[in-house]
């Protein structure tokens, strides 16, 4: 990134009315409105069904809600619109849950990545179909209990690995990939502000909890965020130029997966083994990531 942004040298206008519906200690209403005060206003808002419509009361001019799989093409056709009108000043913005982009609209996603279209995608990733009942789609990780993935005598939760998105978006050779965290608002507004001066297809992949879906207390959203960093469990880096890679935040030493993910409800029936496998898991998959901080993914 070569434009270092603080947390204070966000705009002071408010961008999010007061009297927010989300639920208490809702990770994506805080998301929306990081993203919005570090885009400003001249942008447009494009959103699928899912919680977002709902908790963003956000002062932005011009809101489009398409349908659920159609994220994608109609920022597409926002997009080549004010190309057309001469408004390429204005950031197309969309911003969508894990469901909307790693399963229903990924194959408008790919496309339009694909196609390098004039779009920022910021997906915020509660790990589940949160508005609709807390279903399991393919950012859920491996044994967490949802709605979908119940524990039960013979269930022990989800039984496929989380899609790692963020690094598919990359190979279509994007010009901008990064992920980022609620927990490290900086480090986040950074990122948008450096995606925002780039013109052409910009994915950010954004963690964030969901007390109700994740049986955790809403006071420990951020805590929960933080630790999942400091864990290996949700690395921050970005991608530029479609495939140079650096690790925006390195813990000095990981922290145990056990310190998050027993602070959540449904990971409460994880067993020692289970979290021992998980424990190697994220130290390789960290130990990858070290190989590859500075250089090229491919
Ligand atoms: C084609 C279609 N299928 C299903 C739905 C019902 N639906 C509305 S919101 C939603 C869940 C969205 O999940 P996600 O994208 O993860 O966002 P979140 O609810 O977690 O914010 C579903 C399944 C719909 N609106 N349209």
């Amino acid at each position: 990134m070569s434009k270092k942004m603080s947390i204070r040298d966000l705009r002071e206008e408010e961008v999010m009315w007061s009297g927010n519906p989300a639920c208490q200690g809702c990770a994506g209403s805080i998301v929306g409105r990081l993203i919005f005060k570090a885009l400003g206003r001249n942008s447009a808002r494009v959103e699928v069904a899912s919680c977002a419509p709902g908790f963003m009361n956000i002062r932005v001019p011009s809101f489009f809600g398409p349908a659920f799989e159609g994220g994608a093409a109609f920022a597409t056709g926002l997009a080549r619109g004010y190309k057309v009108i001469g408004r390429e000043d204005i950031t197309v913005a969309a911003l969508i849950g894990d469901g909307g982009t790693v399963d229903i609209g990924f194959q408008g996603l790919s496309g339009a990545a694909e196609r390098n279209e004039n779009v920022f995608w910021f997906t915020y990733d509660n790990e589940a179909y949160m508005n609709t009942g807390g279903q399991r789609s393919s950012a859920t990780p491996e044994h967490a209990n949802t709605t979908t993935t119940p524990v039960a005598q013979y269930s022990r939760g989800k039984t496929s690995d989380k899609k790692n998105v963020p690094m598919i978006m990359a190979l279509h050779n994007v010009p901008y990939v990064a992920t980022a965290s609620v927990a490290y608002p900086e480090d986040l507004t950074a990122k948008i502000v450096y995606g925002k001066g780039i013109k052409g297809f910009r994915y950010m992949h954004i963690f964030s909890p969901c007390p109700t879906g994740w049986g955790t207390d809403p006071k420990d959203t951020i805590k929960i965020a933080r630790l999942s960093v400091e864990s290996g469990l949700w690395p921050l880096y970005e991608i530029t130029e479609g495939h140079k890679m650096r690790l925006t935040y390195k813990p000095r030493e990981l922290k145990p997966v056990s310190e998050p993910l027993k602070m959540q409800g449904r990971f409460r029936h994880l067993k020692d083994e289970e979290l021992s496998v998980i424990q190697e898991q994220t130290t390789e998959n960290w130990q990858r990531l070290l190989e590859m901080d500075g250089k090229t993914i491919f």
